[in-house]
């Protein structure tokens, strides 16, 4: 793997016109027709050869214009096919064949078998593996693809866009050609072989076409599918009312698989997902389960204007499909659901997954410059960064000039591969804004930290807010210039009603969207008639760590009287935080652990205040995670202390809060049959959060194990699972529900992967000896990406004193299963070894073994390019 420059970028010297792709599946001996209609660039050497990718190919013919090469004419490694002497400026057309092996490739890039199905992933550099070809996203044709198979096994054969015709083909065997008009780079190629169960619907676009609708999976799982398929036609109606964005073929089909690397793919009009974001019933799917195939199915489908219709020139440029894609979806999300719920799940989310990437040795821009390995990219930073950089976009310009700036995209740039530069581009021009300064969002990595100190003067009346913004340092970008951060702000007085002041100097103010640019400003709020209460950064308008201090009352008034909820929401987290981060360090030196009344009455009062959503109220309960007080802590870190002062925390708001949490837990039943609507959601979250606070108080596991035997859907049986895993792990009845819930949904894989997260989150240091005996058990498959993850990925992500026990031999078990996966599957093997980004955080102790860990793995023989661009960047 060597290191790919941006500044290298140039456009390919041969034009690709065409496409036609003719396989003849076979289990272990595929056969790939490509015939690729070529002509040179204008101003392109007359000499040049053509030179295209490949990865573990063999060749296995070759005709230029059907005649055969002499053998000096071309070169064909494994690695990639070079042919010369090819015509000066006339089209011509290249048909080569490969052979490849489905059931060989445990990849899973290119063409595979899962379930007995024939299936494909190409993002970013599959097609690769299939045959020889231009394999990057700025080589954009049309696809012809026939598809020849055993038609008992294979009656269904699915590729990208409209069907043409189907017919025998002799010997038990069949086929069928599909057409894809619209030009597509060939990570958006898919194929699809094998039977499949289907539910299908129609949809009728706003200009009156009838599209078919068909989503794929295993017979007898249809009934699973229908909420997707639900979501999908919201979705489709959706983009059409807030983007004016139409479908664009006669059929959509998603295909569900259960091996698959990511959540999902959005291959032109066939989108291939991971069965965990399809499928759903009440007995088997929780509330998140449903709220993320909403979001994912949405996500896959905008896709197909952003990053479809409008690709990227380069995969430097992948925020400029993900980025964007990610914010439509939250859009779309919040539109459907609770606006400030949902912002609440995105804010969680950045800052526990996007904030500790950003801030240790994988940091990088939300446009890098430089990459060894593209599926290393795939990150928190280019799909959630990005994601708020374009909100940022958003909110600089107001809803009407963003949306205009959209349209211009779409209209602009339809049917190419653009930069980020392009997009931006789009919105200055609608706006007439410079978004000079702003781009650095793209281009600087680390998070910006925000200090903020404010004073008030009775006799002038006027509230002065000073700021300062620092990014710090990160690998391989050492200077930082000032970005153009937009803050929300509210100012609240003593009663909690709003304050609006007669003027502000010192900086741009638009709505209540202050525009800091400079490194240090100071900005004056006039006509103040008395001390105001500052909410800042309301709905996390900027992805920014901020230094403020306010108060205990003002932050109180801030979590009891702001109008923005998400504000709301934070106000309880900063009220809660210093006593758990103090609580962290008291654990660590042995002394004893408080907590103020301050926060608990301010949690407490959300918790039990009937105006609230319950949603909101369940995201106030849930406190900042173990791994979140690590970051916040910054160093030094001893995963056993936090656990303790956390756990702690929590047993002194159960005690506090007794009363109000046995009102809740018996008051917020869910009456009636299931539905996974969002406000039914929320009462079920807020309802498990009361049981989970109460069974601190117990001493014995009877009433989370009869919340267990009394659920109806499996999120109140998994909710009571987890507390039952998590606070009485010893017990028999823990043991007896574990074992009761394996027999009953033996069958069913999705809740199998439950099982095995929820006991590889059991903290403590014999943890890692439960998971050595789930991986001996028959339902542990190694194969299976979602298993591994569920198991050994929730140990690492998410079992901080288990896999941080201070011997280290939790990371010399991460060692060991890196080197097992990478054989198999690298791109799944460097996800997971990703958790050892924050090993420096650790106290000298653990931080010593997770080195001596992550040596082992970088000095092994035979790494895959994904870990070992991982282990480097990580160890630097
Ligand atoms: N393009 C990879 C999967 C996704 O982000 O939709
Ligand atoms: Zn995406």
């Amino acid at each position: 793997g060597q290191i790919i420059n941006l500044a290298d970028y140039r456009p390919t010297d041969f034009v690709l016109e065409r496409v036609d792709l003719t396989f003849d599946l076979h289990p272990t001996e595929t056969k790939v027709e490509a015939r690729l209609i070529f002509h040179r660039r204008e101003g392109v050497d007359a000499n040049a050869p053509l030179v295209l990718d490949g990865d573990e190919l063999v060749l296995s013919g070759l005709l230029l214009d059907q005649s055969e090469l002499p053998a000096g004419q071309y070169d064909a490694t494994p690695e990639g096919l070079t042919v010369r002497n090819l015509p000066e400026s006339a089209p011509f057309e290249l048909t080569i064949t490969t052979v490849i092996n489905p059931e060989a490739n445990t990849q899973l890039m290119g063409l595979y078998r899962t379930g007995g199905i024939y299936c494909t992933q190409c993002e970013a550099e599959g097609f690769r593996r299939i045959t020889y070809f231009p394999d990057r996203p700025d080589v954009l044709a049309p696809y012809t693809v026939n598809i020849i198979a055993e038609k008992e096994a294979n009656p269904l054969l699915l590729s990208n866009g409209n069907f043409l015709g189907g017919a025998g083909y002799g010997e038990g065997k069949h086929f069928a050609a599909w057409f894809d008009p619209h030009p597509k780079p060939s990570y958006l190629f898919a194929l699809v072989a094998g039977d499949l169960g289907v539910v299908e619907d129609t949809f009728t676009t706003s200009s009156g076409r009838e599209v078919a609708l068909k989503i794929y999976v295993e017979h007898g799982k249809e009934p699973r599918a229908t909420y997707a398929m639900d979501a999908l036609k919201r979705s489709m109606k959706w983009d059409e009312e807030r983007f004016g964005r139409e479908y664009d073929l006669d059929i959509f089909m998603i295909v569900a698989v259960s091996d698959f690397n990511m959540g999902a793919m959005e291959n032109k009009g066939l989108n291939v997902f991971n069965d965990k974001y399809v499928l759903a019933d009440p007995e088997t799917a929780t509330d998140a389960d449903y709220a993320n195939i909403e979001a994912i199915i949405a996500h896959e489908y905008f896709h197909n204007w952003t990053g479809n219709r409008i690709t990227c020139r380069d995969w430097f440029q992948l925020c400029l499909k993900e980025g964007l894609t990610v914010y439509r979806d939250h859009e779309f999300s919040a539109d459907q659901r609770s606006r400030p719920v949902k912002r609440i799940a995105e804010v969680r989310h950045l800052k526990s997954e996007q904030f500790p990437e950003d801030g240790g040795p994988l940091a990088h821009p939300v446009r890098p410059t430089t990459y060894r390995e593209i599926n290393n990219f795939y990150t928190t930073t280019v799909y959630e960064k990005g994601s708020e950089v374009t909100r940022m976009i958003a909110t600089l310009l107001g809803r009407d000039l963003f949306k205009k700036g959209m349209d211009l995209y779409f209209d602009r740039h339809d049917g190419q591969a653009v930069t980020i530069e392009d997009f931006v581009s789009c919105f200055e021009d609608v706006s007439g804004r410079d978004l000079t300064q702003f781009s650095l969002w793209y281009h600087q990595a680390g998070t910006p930290l925000v200090t903020a100190s404010g004073a008030y003067d009775a006799n002038a009346k006027t509230f002065t807010l000073s700021l300062e913004q620092m990014v710090p340092a990160t690998p391989g970008q050492t200077v930082k210039k000032p970005m153009h951060i937009p803050l929300r702000l509210g100012l609240l007085a003593e009663d909690g009603g709003p304050i609006t002041p007669a003027s502000v100097t010192g900086a741009e103010l638009t709505d209540d969207v202050l525009h800091l640019t400079k490194k240090a400003q100071t900005v004056t709020f006039h006509g103040i008639p008395s001390r105001p209460v500052l909410s800042l950064n309301r709905s996390f308008s900027t992805p920014i760590n901020l230094q403020f201090s306010q108060s205990t009352e003002d932050l109180a008034l801030i979590a009891r009287y702001e109008t923005d909820h998400f504000a709301r929401w934070q106000a309880l987290i900063d009220l809660g935080l210093p006593n758990l981060l103090q609580a962290a360090r008291d654990a660590r030196q042995g002394a004893d652990i408080t907590c103020g009344s301050a926060f608990t009455d301010a949690l407490l009062a959300a918790a039990a205040d009937e105006s609230l959503e319950p949603a909101f109220r369940a995201q106030a309960l849930a406190l900042p995670s173990e791994s979140d007080i690590a970051r916040e802590l910054g160093g030094n870190n001893d995963p056993d202390a936090i656990h303790a002062a956390r756990q702690t925390i929590i047993k002194r708001i159960a005690e506090a809060g007794k009363d109000v949490f046995t009102v809740l837990y018996d008051g917020m039943q869910t009456p009636g049959p299931f539905s996974p609507d969002a406000a039914s959601a929320g009462r079920r979250a807020l309802r498990n959060a009361a049981l989970g606070y109460l069974s601190q108080l117990d001493e014995t596991p009877a009433r989370t194990k009869a919340a267990y035997d009394a659920a109806n859907n499996m999120t109140d049986l998994s909710a009571a699972l987890t507390i039952l895993a998590q606070r009485f792990p010893d017990t028999a009845e823990t043991a007896a529900a574990l074992a009761h819930f394996r027999d009953r949904f033996a069958d069913n894989a999705l809740v199998i992967d439950k099982w095995f997260a929820i006991q590889a989150a059991i903290p403590g240091a014999v943890a890692l000896e439960r998971i050595r005996l789930l991986m001996e058990t028959p339902l542990f498959k190694r194969t299976n990406p979602n298993r591994v993850r569920s198991l050994i990925g929730t140990f690492v992500f998410a079992n901080p004193t288990g896999f941080g026990r201070a011997d280290g031999a939790g990371y010399n078990f991460l060692a060991d299963e890196i080197l097992e996966i990478d054989q198999r599957n690298p791109q799944l093997a460097a996800r997971i070894l990703t958790s050892m980004r924050s090993w420096r955080l650790l106290e000298p102790v653990r931080a010593d073994h997770a080195r001596s860990a992550l040596t082992r793995i970088e000095r092994a023989a035979g790494l895959s390019t994904d870990v070992r661009d991982i282990v480097e960047r990580i160890l630097k």
